[in-house]
């Protein structure tokens, strides 16, 4: 699958630190990396309907980690699925009389100019579950060998109980896990399972579903063991950064985790779990399920500046879970234009300041907030008539080109 087109990154004088991250399966910040290599894997969208602003500010989240990480100097290997067939893609598909590949395509496509737009440097494999149906089939089958599967009239289960650490990622009690797992995907009430959290690795052929060969009989993937394959082909166990928004602690990193550790007899999968916060929408969280989406590409037609949808996104701690309103589109607009007229002014204070504030605070845990401020004051100054420093205003728009991903 071919990743969109990386915007122009600024280099900026002098190298930025490796930020501290927090890890949410240690409840505890804990440097984003250690060696000179970062590998990360974010979770991917499932095509089957717009890019929404959650799904916008979970790329964005993990865009600054790269870009910070590539500030300080660092060598990063991103990886990103794209989860092209699923039971939601196939349901959309089947509702609305399209092929499921036509509209998966489609909505991939649209996701990555919206990723374009939003100025996210692409990752350095980005792929679809079905063009990687050899990896997925192969680590079934070594699940398979290494005798933590069974069968159930056809389909392959995961037994979780074999997994040493299983809980690790999400930290949950056992009531909250079967909860999350019904609600997430999983079939916690199905009759002849071993244990209700088991998932479910391989579903084999029902009629009028596109099913793929495998030794363990024709059929389609369950979820989680996709971004097992995928994540272990090209990044390997112990990589520094697993990803997505907070709905994928459990069951989804939870069950990588454990298909993982299972199958190469090592640990841990990740290094760190980091979570983007859920955004939301009139009280909801926004999700296709519930409908209650605000696209990126719909503000888009209708004129508004991406790069005010991405400030409209770092005013907020990845972490925080947040609703978008309009007020924070219109901050974000005026926020955007304070900056460019700012930047257009022949004498400014001197930017260091600018600079440094804003690696500092994205080693903080990626506090974007904070590196809004530490421009926004910056902004004020110049704008005030402070300052007369002819190159700051090169540097500021370079800092928060590269760093924050807003081209002035
Ligand atoms: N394909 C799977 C991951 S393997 C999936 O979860 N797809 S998704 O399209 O539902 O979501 C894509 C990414 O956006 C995931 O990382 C998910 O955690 C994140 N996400 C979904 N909804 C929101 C939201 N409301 N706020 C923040 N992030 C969200
Ligand atoms: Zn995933």
């Amino acid at each position: 699958m071919k990743a969109w087109a990386a915007p122009e990154v600024p280099r900026l004088h002098g190298t930025g630190q490796i930020p501290m991250i927090y890890d949410h399966s240690r409840g505890e910040r804990r440097p984003s990396a250690t060696g000179r290599q970062a590998r990360m894997y974010v979770c991917g969208i499932t095509p089957y309907d717009a890019t929404h602003l959650g799904h916008a500010a979970t790329y964005i989240a993990f865009d600054l980690l790269g870009r910070a990480w590539r500030d300080a100097g660092l060598d990063v290997t991103y990886v990103q699925n794209v989860t092209d067939i699923d039971d939601p893609l196939l349901e959309r598909a089947e509702r609305d009389g399209e092929h499921w590949q036509e509209l998966a395509q489609r909505e991939t496509e649209l996701f990555s100019d919206d990723m374009a737009a939003l100025r996210v440097i692409p990752p350095t494999v980005f792929v679809g579950v079905v063009e990687s149906m050899p990896l997925v089939i192969e680590a079934i089958q070594g699940l398979r060998e290494r005798g933590v599967t069974y069968e159930l009239d056809g389909d392959h289960y995961f037994a979780v109980r074999t997994a040493l650490d299983f809980g690790h990622v999400s930290r949950l009690p056992a009531d909250e896990m079967r909860e999350l797992f019904a609600e997430r995907g999983g079939d916690p009430d199905r009759v002849g399972k071993r244990d209700p959290l088991d998932c479910l690795l391989w579903r084999r052929e029902r009629p009028g579903e596109p099913a793929w060969d495998a030794p363990f009989g024709r059929g389609r993937p369950g979820w989680h063991v996709e971004c097992v394959a995928i994540a272990l082909e090209y990044l390997g166990m112990g990589f520094d950064i697993q990803g997505g928004g907070s709905d994928l602690t459990f069951p989804h990193h939870e069950m990588c985790a454990a298909e993982a550790q299972a199958l190469s007899g090592q640990r841990p999968y990740a290094q760190a779990y980091a979570y983007q916060g859920m955004v939301g929408l009139d009280g909801e969280k926004m999700s296709k399920s519930r409908g209650n989406l605000v696209f990126s590409s719909r503000l888009r037609a209708e004129g508004v500046d991406p790069m005010a949808i991405r400030l409209a996104i770092l005013a907020h701690h990845y972490r925080d879970d947040w609703e978008w309103t309009d007020d924070g589109l219109r901050a974000a607009e005026r926020r955007l234009d304070r900056w460019r007229t700012a930047v257009r002014r022949s004498h400014a204070p001197d930017a260091t300041k600018v600079l440094d504030g804003v690696r500092e605070a994205l080693a903080a845990d990626l506090d974007a907030p904070a590196a809004l401020g530490v421009v926004d004051a910056w902004v004020d100054a110049t704008l005030a008539g402070d300052g007369t420093d002819t190159g700051a205003t090169e540097t500021v728009r370079a800092t928060v080109d590269a760093l924050l991903g807003v081209q002035l």
